[in-house]
């Protein structure tokens, strides 16, 4: 007869339930613990990341994750879901609070599921949308080719002006008006400009479309105060919990529309999901609690003075900075006129200890894979401690590493490497 696990002898690795992930699986363990002193040793400058409290490390790490439950809170297809329960309102209830709406659902695994759930709730295989070029600073599931939403969908698209890399409103009206879509899309990945949701709306308006807003690079700045909140105007708003609102992954489908919220929680359950990842629910209530403590009005207000510093500090030393500075935790560089591709950049700002990724610029000629861009954000940074001053440093550190890339001075990378290793050890985080 099989012994259960509970009371199996303790191995020499421990038992089921008390082994340590170091005595179970060492291999597993230590690429952890490499990615933990990768973390604590590098600058993260990718703009899709953050640092996530303890906190919600622990709610993460927890037993919820042992719970499988579908549906919604009071309305679920298994037993034993009275904490289940708890948590998702709890997690509902603080996002409702935190962006000042009516309705939110929590269960998206992601921003690319959150924005599947609202193509499944509003529109039909063959409809028109209209996006932002993923070149543009869009996003993959805003309707790009290889997408299941550029597959699916009928997309037409606008994109920046490569002057000055701003959206061309006139651009978004005729194209509007010439296509009729029933979906148009405002928010994305890589524009670092404040978007007017106001006009978005009147045109979405004017050719009877749904107006969704994605606003997963800067929901932590929505709810800090420090963005114009997309909510009076999206019928429907996006946002991932992992970048600027500093929590563990996942997405979040927010709107004011009773009607709306229905057709939404239906497409997310059953529609795209099927049971609720309850550890990421648990672990999403814990960064939205903490988004709604005073101090995260304090470091929203950090991250965006971060992103301006480092803008500035890069156009200082002669740095294409797209748009010519940023309203958002990101920013984007343009290469070209350093003769750099984002690809050798990136990996030399690896080398140096600064992490960032590769990214394509208005009217760029190279494919994704090479790129003649970089994107950067703050909100990593911030989380550590970093102000003015240390962005400062940062975007000279940069500059630093590209003008040795163009040069051909091998010795820049070390030199940035040895201040990037100053900061860290200045600035540390999880601390043993
Ligand atoms: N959308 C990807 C990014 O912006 O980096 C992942 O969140």
């Amino acid at each position: 007869m099989p012994v259960p696990p509970s009371a199996q002898e303790p191995g020499p690795r421990g038992g089921y339930f008390t082994g340590t992930l170091a005595a179970v699986d060492p291999e597993v363990h230590a690429a952890i613990a490499g990615e933990l002193a990768r973390q604590q040793n590098q600058i993260e400058l990718i703009a899709s990341e953050n640092i996530v409290s303890r906190a919600s490390l622990e709610a993460l790490g927890s037993v919820m994750v042992n719970k499988t439950v579908e549906g919604y809170p009071g309305r679920r297809y298994y037993g034993g879901a009275r904490f289940a329960d708890a948590i998702e309102t709890l997690a509902i209830g603080r996002a409702k609070a935190l962006f000042g709406c009516a309705h939110a659902n929590v269960q998206p695994h992601s921003g690319s599921q959150a924005n599947l759930a609202v193509f499944l709730a509003l529109v039909r295989p063959g409809d028109t949308i209209l996006s932002m070029t993923l070149a543009s600073g869009g996003h993959l599931s805003h309707g790009a080719a290889p997408n299941l939403t550029g597959k699916w969908f009928d997309v037409v698209q606008y994109g920046v002006r490569e002057k000055d890399g701003l959206i061309d409103d006139d651009q978004v009206r005729r194209l509007a008006i010439e296509h009729r879509p029933r979906l148009i899309i405002c928010g994305g990945s890589a524009y670092p400009r404040a978007i007017d949701f106001a006009k978005f709306r009147a045109v979405a308006d004017d050719v009877g479309a749904w107006l969704l807003a994605d606003i997963a690079h800067f929901a932590g700045l929505v709810a800090g105060g420090q963005h114009p909140s997309p909510l009076p105007h999206a019928h429907v708003v996006t946002a991932t919990t992992y970048k600027n609102l500093r929590g563990a992954r996942g997405g979040l489908i927010l709107t004011e529309d009773a009607e709306l919220a229905r057709k939404i929680d239906k497409a997310v359950f059953p529609g795209v999901q099927g049971s609720v990842i309850l550890n990421g629910i648990a672990a999403k209530a814990v960064c939205l609690g903490e988004a709604l403590r005073p101090e995260f009005k304090e470091y929203a207000a950090r991250v965006l003075d971060n992103a301006r510093a480092l803008a500035a500090a890069l156009m200082d030393r002669g740095v294409h900075v797209v748009t010519g500075g940023t309203d958002t935790p990101l920013l984007l560089v343009d290469l070209r006129d350093k003769g750099l591709t984002g690809d050798l950049a990136s990996d030399g700002l690896e080398r140096a200890g600064l992490t960032c990724n590769k990214n394509t610029v208005p009217g760029d000629p190279k494919p994704p894979t090479v790129t003649s861009g970089l994107r950067f954000g703050v909100s990593a940074g911030t989380t550590r401690g970093f102000n003015v001053a240390e962005f400062e440093t940062i975007g000279h550190l940069i500059a630093d590493v590209l003008d040795g890339l163009a040069t051909g001075d091998g010795a820049a990378e070390g030199a940035a490497r040895a201040k990037v290793g100053e900061l860290c050890h200045a600035f540390p985080i999880y601390p043993a």
